[in-house]
């Protein structure tokens, strides 16, 4: 066994096509192994290979990958608290760089490092007994063992405490970490290891499971799971640099094992959480409700732009009493209460997004209504209909002379007051009529025709 040296990195040719050995590196989500069924201490023989490989970041987009068992993250072991392992490292022959494996879940030097440490051609093999519980990550630790890991070198081995875990539905398993190239964010072709970027912490891609967006519609698809199951999902985070700040769209982390703690009780309905580089966290979801949960770093333009996002898809039946879509969108996105057209409706205290008139024939709107205060509101304030339809205002006779005038000069009523008195227009072409009440404007009474 060679300690500690590091072999000449070499370079294989830039080339401008693809050209891959392996059709991908992405870790299976769904590839973790069946929980701890067993009571007494047991021995386990392992053996992971080092792969070099050269795979896509993104379509059209190579790397030169460092996997163990040519995947990342590497595969999820699984034992328990007091158990054995007998583990054996290979490098083949054919690779170019030594490597070894440091687990965070080891008593003794390096977690295993020291003694792992192997060029191409040679094995090595440990034992250890798992002494204490937890969701812990494992990695190549050779020099420049930033480079390796950045380039897919970790994985998690989780050690279950002597009790177990608490049954769920389903688990899930991903890794976060960020890879550094010289070419620029989404330039195809091969891109090389920059080493300048890394120490500058300035990756070019943040990624789960190795690949950009490898979980989404574009790439292999969101994983598929079902309405009302409790998930459990094990984050590792290989870095090399940058702590994530896991979230999930749309749900929270109904459980959260910090840190991959499994012995501590869980914290409660936590939003984001921060997973340092070298580390695994756990947490639970629950799935209430149909649609898709994003998992993402937080740190957003990670997700936005670098590739850490990836995307569960609920299946089941809408449950309205927790959730549901009030409009649903024709071209525009005038239901959402929050779109005051331009401000026009920001201090217009009635208004509760556009009431969609569409299939009614005259609709009407009161006059000097509840609201801003007094009875100085038009309701609904804002109305979608569609075009060629006649809208009818209905005065209350509260709050004085209103009237009704279009901001662009296309209607305009008599300023008057009795209960009764109506305006009627007809709109012949489709836009956002903004109107008001000239006396009363400045106290919110202002109201939105939205015609179709
Ligand atoms: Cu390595």
């Amino acid at each position: 066994m060679v300690a500690g040296c590091q072999a000449p990195v070499k370079r294989r040719p830039n080339s401008s096509a693809p050209n891959v050995d392996v059709d991908s590196v992405a870790a299976d989500p769904t590839a973790v192994p069946a929980p701890v069924t067993w009571d007494e201490p047991r021995t386990h023989e392992i053996t992971m290979k080092v792969q070099e490989v050269t795979a896509e970041i993104a379509p059209g987009v190579t790397f030169d990958y460092m996997t163990f068992e040519g995947q990342v993250p590497g595969p999820m072991l699984r034992v328990r608290r007091g158990d054995r392992v007998r583990f054996r490292l290979t490098n083949p022959e054919g690779n170019d760089l030594p490597h070894n494996i440091d687990f965070h879940a080891v008593y003794g030097p390096g977690g295993g490092a020291e003694d792992t440490t192997i060029v191409p051609g040679e094995y090595a093999e440990i034992e250890f007994t798992a002494m204490y519980p937890g969701a812990h990550i494992y990695h190549c630790a050779v020099p420049n063992l930033d480079q390796h890991i950045s380039s897919g070198m970790f994985g998690t081995i989780l050690v279950e405490p002597e009790d177990g875990l608490p049954e769920v539905n389903r688990e899930l398993y991903f890794g976060q970490h960020e890879l550094y190239t010289k070419s620029e964010l989404g330039q195809e072709g091969h891109h090389m290891f920059d080493f300048e970027g890394m120490e500058d912490e300035d990756p070019t891609y943040v990624v789960f499971n190795g690949e950009s967006y490898a979980f989404t519609e574009g790439r292999y698809g969101a994983i598929d799971v079902n309405r009302g199951e409790r998930i459990r999902l094990y984050f590792a985070n290989g870095g090399p640099n940058l702590t994530s700040s896991w979230h999930p769209i749309g749900n929270v982390w109904a459980k959260l094992y910090r840190d991959g703690d499994l012995l501590s009780d869980p914290a409660r309905y936590v939003e984001t959480t921060p997973v340092p580089p070298g580390s695994v966290s756990v947490a639970e979801i629950e799935t209430p409700v149909p649609g898709p949960i994003k998992l993402v770093d937080h740190a957003i333009s990670r997700a936005d732009k670098r590739g850490a996002l990836g995307v569960l898809d609920v299946k089941g039946e809408e449950q309205p009493d927790i959730y549901k879509t009030i409009t649903s969108g024709r071209g525009n996105d005038y239901g959402n209460e929050n779109e005051t057209f331009d401000g026009w409706l920001d201090d217009v205290n009635n208004y509760t997004g556009v009431v969609d008139k569409m299939d009614v024939e005259q609709p009407e709107v009161v006059v000097g209504a509840e609201g801003n205060r007094g009875s100085f509101a038009f309701e609904p304030a804002a109305i979608k209909v569609s075009r060629g339809t006649t809208v009818k205002w209905v005065w209350t006779g509260e709050g004085g002379y209103h009237n009704v005038v279009d901001e662009g000069s296309s209607f305009e009523s008599d300023l008057v007051q009795e209960e009764g008195s109506t305006f009627t227009h007809t709109f012949d072409s489709s836009g956002v009529y903004k109107y008001a009440c000239t006396p009363h404007e400045a106290l919110g009474m202002k109201g939105v025709i939205v015609v179709e």
